[in-house]
């Protein structure tokens, strides 16, 4: 079996863990998210790649759920002390040495998804790993300028300055995949949309991590002429994100924070069916109103076992719907 997954950071990571152990002998290939990537200290960090490799690999650090166990921090002090920032931003000794190697293969000439493949060599994820682009695309988020003269205004901060340095504590008006509209998608992108047997969109955030890649030219229409059963799980757990703050992006996406209205949001041209968690059962009716079959099971990736049981839920409800 050939399942396509479209990931962001650490609910797609987690989740495809699950996947591995539900469907062993399944070939997966995951779409990762690019527009989380920043340009540090003359470096190029890919976070949710770089989540999904470690987590899938061994090296992640399990608690935090990003970046490496073991980790210390003595080049970000030596730089603080240069008083070089951003002093926000977390990247650790081992961290900094994945992002040495990305960024001296691109200075090479190679591109973001050959680069993913070698450094995939090292830490064998299971899977194959592809970025969604090649291109160059950031997610901004609009706020507020604390700075606008009278009358006030606004402006668009990178989505890592957002969500790590405002923590998403800030009214967001709008979220940019900036460099969207001229980006193709990276090389066997398409080709695995069309090889699919079942194409999933884990517990990822739906705006900056799923939306994202959807915003790719092709990639959303790939998957919807696909012909195969797309199924998705929610990350909205009794009206709230399970972890992070999810709910602020889909704020400023006009979305309300139910698992309902995400799947309204994915919609019935992509998705076939939506697993909610069973505190939520209640909006079952509403989903399969909306044309998307749905079920409520369990949602919490707790632990191994739970995370491996929704992903047989959703590789089941797969195989009821089309
Ligand atoms: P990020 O890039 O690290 O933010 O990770 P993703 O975009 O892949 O996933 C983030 C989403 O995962 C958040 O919106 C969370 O609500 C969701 N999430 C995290 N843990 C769980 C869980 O155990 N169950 C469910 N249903 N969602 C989860
Ligand atoms: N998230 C944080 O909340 N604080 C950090 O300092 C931080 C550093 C960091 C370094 C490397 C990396 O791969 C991820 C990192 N993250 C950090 C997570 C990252 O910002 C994620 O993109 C967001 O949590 C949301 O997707
Ligand atoms: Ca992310």
């Amino acid at each position: 079996m050939r399942i396509v997954v479209l990931a962001g950071g650490i609910g797609g990571a987690r989740f495809l863990r699950g996947l591995q152990a539900a469907a062993p002998e399944a070939d997966i290939t995951v779409i990762g998210n690019t527009g989380d990537d920043i340009h540090l200290f003359g470096l190029k960090v890919c976070p949710d790649l770089d989540t999904v490799m470690y987590t899938l690999g061994g090296g992640i650090h399990e608690e935090q759920g990003w970046g490496r166990a073991d980790e210390t921090f003595t080049v970000k002090e030596e730089l603080a002390a240069y008083g070089v920032g951003p002093e926000w931003f977390g990247l650790g000794d081992r961290d900094f040495a994945t992002h040495i190697v990305r960024t001296q293969m691109i200075g090479a000439g190679y591109p973001l998804s050959a680069v993913t493949e070698a450094l995939c060599a090292r830490w064998k994820p299971g899977v194959r790993l592809i970025p969604m682009t090649d291109d160059r695309i950031e997610t901004h988020v609009v706020v507020d300028d604390p700075d606008a003269g009278p009358g006030g205004g606004r402006k668009a901060v990178h989505f890592q300055e957002y969500w790590v340095r405002l923590r998403a504590s800030v009214p967001a008006y709008a979220v940019l995949p900036v460099g969207a509209e001229g980006a193709k998608p990276a090389p066997g992108v398409l080709e695995a949309i069309g090889e699919a047997d079942v194409i999933l969109f884990p517990p990822s955030n739906p705006v900056v991590s799923v939306g994202t890649i959807l915003a790719v030219p092709g990639i959303r229409e790939a998957i919807a002429e696909a012909g195969v059963p797309v199924v998705g799980l929610s990350p909205i757990v009794g009206d709230a994100p399970v972890r992070g703050m999810a709910d602020k992006v889909l704020a400023a996406v006009g979305v309300e924070a139910t698992a309902a209205a995400v799947a309204a949001h994915y919609g019935s041209g992509l998705l076939d069916g939506w697993l909610v968690d069973t505190v939520d059962a209640g909006s079952v009716a509403e989903v399969e109103a909306a044309g998307i079959r749905c079920r409520a099971v369990p949602l919490m990736m707790t632990d191994l076992a739970a995370t491996t049981a929704m992903a047989r839920e959703a590789l089941t409800l797969a195989g009821e719907v089309r």
